[in-house]
């Protein structure tokens, strides 16, 4: 089933503060001119061509110079809701009994990926129940419903049938905005999240998610914010993104035997034994730690870390240590974790069996902010604001 409806004119719903990133020219096409049937001369048509030519050149120039930036931006899709997706046993389910919130939420995830990690650090902060489907990363059976190939994917039930949420920002910018303020149900928060197609600067087509970083708070919600915490909170949320979990995957699949010995990891806590056939389980350990070996090295590159991959990671990782010394406090929101909080805490737990993770605590200061994020999070203390 087709769950991206379009449905481009709720665009307006975009808060103010987010037009800058949108891509500023909307969806242009050039009809093709026929070719004149008749030329009076060859000679005059020739020279007109070139008139023309230097008339469209010169305007294209002037415009390209005014408008280094400009994109097209060519389709707008919403997720939609669906009435049914197939019957999923889940792997295990996560029942608080600090949950008021009302949702029934299931979790299609890698237990050690990154962004799952984000979201399940998100949800058991905030004491909201949910069920995990433990989804092979090799075959990916259990998503094939899903026009959208990864996870973390989250799908809330609704009176008229399921909701899905996709990627990790916006399923917990979509989350706390209805648990800080549950004015809106779940399928009108994600009409505030449209995704969209552009053309970027080098001419690849890519899909963006707008609004991801921000809460959908009504004005009397917003007035009891800080502008300069939820700005803050932006910023580092978009920094962990961005920044640090590119620092992971080189790190954790340094060598053969780290890849192999981190998918050994993945596969304990992943409890993948009990989940998946035995096959199946020896195809992912082998052929994911060789893939995500070689995986490793091409984005070492990529995102220019250094020769020593480790220290890439302290950087970052002092960096945010650096941050919150500022700050003065306990975590960067202050007493209790935000958002940014969770989300740095989320993407490093996705590596606590690894060595990369043993050597980082041993060589950075983190480990007091990552021990407190711990037992906030195992207690569920964000129960209580929302
Ligand atoms: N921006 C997305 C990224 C999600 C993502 O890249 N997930 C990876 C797993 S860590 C994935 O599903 N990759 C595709 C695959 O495994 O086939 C998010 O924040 O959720």
């Amino acid at each position: 089933m087709n769950f991206l409806a379009r449905k481009a004119p709720q665009l307006a719903l975009v808060y103010s503060t987010t037009v800058s990133r949108l891509p500023k020219t909307l969806s242009v096409r050039l009809k093709s001119s026929s070719a004149p049937k008749r030329a009076g001369s060859y000679f005059k048509l020739g020279l007109t061509g070139v008139a023309m030519g230097a008339l469209v050149g010169t305007g294209y120039t002037i415009h390209q110079q005014n408008n280094p930036k400009d994109h097209f931006v060519n389709e707008t899709f919403f997720i939609e809701e669906l009435e049914e997706i197939p019957e999923i046993k889940p792997s295990r389910q996560m029942k608080f009994s600090e949950d008021h919130s009302n949702l029934k939420l299931t979790l299609f995830q890698y237990q050690t990926c990154p962004f799952c990690c984000k979201v399940r650090a998100f949800l058991d902060y905030y004491g909201v129940s949910y069920d995990v489907v433990e989804v092979d990363p090799v075959l990916r059976q259990s998503i094939k419903w899903s026009e959208y190939k990864k996870v973390p994917i989250l799908v809330a039930k609704t009176p008229t049938g399921y909701q899905p949420l996709n990627d990790s920002t916006m399923i917990i910018s979509a989350l706390a905005s209805y648990l800080k303020d549950s004015g809106k149900s779940m399928a009108e928060l994600v009409q505030c999240f449209p995704f969209i197609t552009f053309t970027d600067d080098e001419g690849v087509k890519k899909k963006e998610i707008m609004n991801k970083y921000f809460l959908m708070l009504s004005n009397q919600q917003y007035k009891k914010e800080n502008d300069k915490s939820l700005s803050d909170e932006r910023k580092w949320r978009k920094w962990a993104d961005e920044v640090l979990v590119h620092t992971l995957s080189p790190n954790v699949y340094r060598t053969r035997e780290e890849a192999f010995q981190a998918f050994n990891w993945f596969s304990e806590v992943g409890e993948w034994e009990q989940h998946f056939p035995s096959w199946e389980r020896n195809l992912i350990i082998y052929v994911g730690a060789s893939a995500m070996y070689l995986v490793g090295k091409r984005l070492k590159k990529r995102h220019n870390l250094k020769n020593d991959v480790r220290q890439s990671l302290y950087d970052q990782c002092n960096v945010w240590v650096s941050e919150i010394k500022k700050k003065g406090t306990t975590f960067l929101g202050g007493q209790q974790p935000n958002l940014a909080d969770l989300a740095v805490y989320g993407i490093l737990n996705s590596i606590e069996g690894c060595v990369a993770f043993k050597e980082l605590l041993e060589n950075t200061r983190i480990g007091p902010w990552y021990l407190s994020m711990k037992q906030a999070v195992s207690a569920h203390q964000g129960a209580k604001f929302v």
